[in-house]
């Protein structure tokens, strides 16, 4: 069931911190800590990045050398996952598969480059399901080198909240929550870097969902555009579009010219929720220029699979039985196996069928790699870090294995995965 929401939009008043670095490696420091933020109207105790949630934006240039110490105020572990980039295993900030957690007080030097130029984010991956339902996360922002032709380059995340009677986050966790559709906020917040433009104006939208569990489909009204990437990775062609789904972890950028108010609304579920918008100051003329693709990141060919693969989503509420401890199970298999789903040399291409036997939605994502989605049409079309599934859904998903590690493989969901709902994959 759902709660009833109300409408919030405390994040186009500010909360916004853009950082911008130089062509050169530099050190950029992120604090985990308790913080005081106003939601729904009060101030309440959660958490956040350098003392805000979101926390900041960071911005770099495609190929640029990254450094960021995490240091760890919280009471708790702490451990950061770059969502989405392709970056080297030790760096991808996973516990037990890639690194210790980081203990209160200490801290720990990320390092890496920036290999795709897209909208990416940043989120806790420790005991995620409540850190980043608390506030830890931010947006992650890679330019490309030449950066395409518009007015605003925005930055909207669409996060809900579950508060108490008392008006404070919520801290009973109940048993529902992990077995059914998660932990779903009664606010829902919008948080975009910009909060008016001009009718004429070009936008560039980046939407990200870092909510845990709640899927928005987005209806936008107030801006003629098309969707140029799905998770930081550019689409051959722009694509036109009536609603765009954004399931909890997934990326859409839209470029698109205003027409008026740009208003999000969220059609997922019975009720239709108005999630905010960017409001329209004045009108200039618009810009002549059709809607061009984005400059490709370089992503391997896609090739014949070399093997096969099948991964079974099992459990929850109503599900049929299986054979793992956990609520939810992949391939009767609840929470970390000691042996991978997979276990492959590098450069290896499969292919996996992924099934949804549960009476709930769920978004697979793979750490480290990006994959060919399989559309309706039956054409490998869209090259993401999560695929959606729908109740009773069956996709294909085609990816080559080109990154060595141990990757984890997850609904992101952060309740079903903290109920049972991962698994990895061993790249030799
Ligand atoms: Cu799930």
């Amino acid at each position: 069931m759902r709660l009833s929401r109300r409408r919030f939009l405390a994040g186009l008043s500010g909360a916004f911190v853009a950082t911008r670095l130089p062509a050169a490696t530099e050190r950029i420091t992120l604090v985990a800590d308790s913080i005081d933020t106003r939601i729904a109207g009060r101030k309440i105790p959660m958490l956040g990045f350098n003392g805000s949630l979101p926390g900041p934006t960071m911005r770099f240039r495609q190929g640029q050398a990254v450094g960021i110490t995490l240091k760890n105020h919280l009471d708790d572990g702490a451990l950061v996952h770059w969502h989405g980039l392709r970056i080297p295993n030790r760096m991808d900030g996973v516990n037990v598969l890639t690194q210790d957690v980081i203990a209160p007080g200490r801290s720990f030097d990320y390092q890496f480059r920036v290999r795709d130029a897209g909208t990416f984010w940043y989120h806790s991956h420790y005991l995620s399901y409540e850190q980043v339902s608390r506030g830890l996360f931010g947006a992650f922002i890679v330019e490309e080198n030449i950066p395409p032709a518009v007015d605003h380059d925005i930055v909207v995340q669409f996060f809900d909240v579950l508060l108490a009677k008392d008006g404070k986050y919520d801290e009973a966790f109940r048993p529902n929550q992990f077995s059914t559709e998660g932990r779903i906020g009664n606010v829902v917040t919008s948080y975009a870097s910009v909060s008016s433009v001009k009718a004429g104006d070009r936008l560039r939208l980046r939407l990200i969902n870092p909510s845990i569990d709640r899927i928005y489909r987005l209806r936008l009204s107030g801006l003629v555009g098309r969707i140029v990437a799905f998770d930081g990775m550019p689409l051959s062609e722009p694509m036109d579009f009536e609603t765009i789904l954004l399931a909890p972890g997934q990326r859409c950028d839209v470029i698109g010219d205003v027409r008026g108010n740009v208003v999000f609304r969220d059609i997922w579920g019975p009720d239709e929720a108005d999630l905010g918008d960017i409001a329209v100051s004045a009108t200039r003329p618009p810009t002549p220029e059709p809607i061009k693709p984005l400059p490709p990141n370089r992503v391997p060919p896609m090739q014949k699979p070399s093997r096969s693969a099948e991964l079974v989503l099992q459990g929850g509420v109503g599900g049929l039985p299986h054979r793992g401890t956990g609520t939810w199970a992949l391939n009767d298999s609840s929470g970390l196996p000691r042996r991978p789903f997979l276990s492959v040399p590098r450069g290896s291409t499969v292919e996996i069928s992924v099934r949804n036997e549960t009476g709930f939605p769920h978004v697979m994502h793979l750490h480290g790699h990006h994959f060919w989605e399989r559309d309706t049409a039956g054409t490998f079309a869209a090259f993401r870090d999560s695929t959606f599934l729908d109740i009773g859904e069956q996709r294909n998903i085609l990816v080559t294995l080109d990154n060595p590690g141990a990757w984890m493989l997850h609904c992101h969901m952060l309740s079903h995965q903290a109920d049972g709902m991962a698994t990895w994959i061993r790249v030799a």
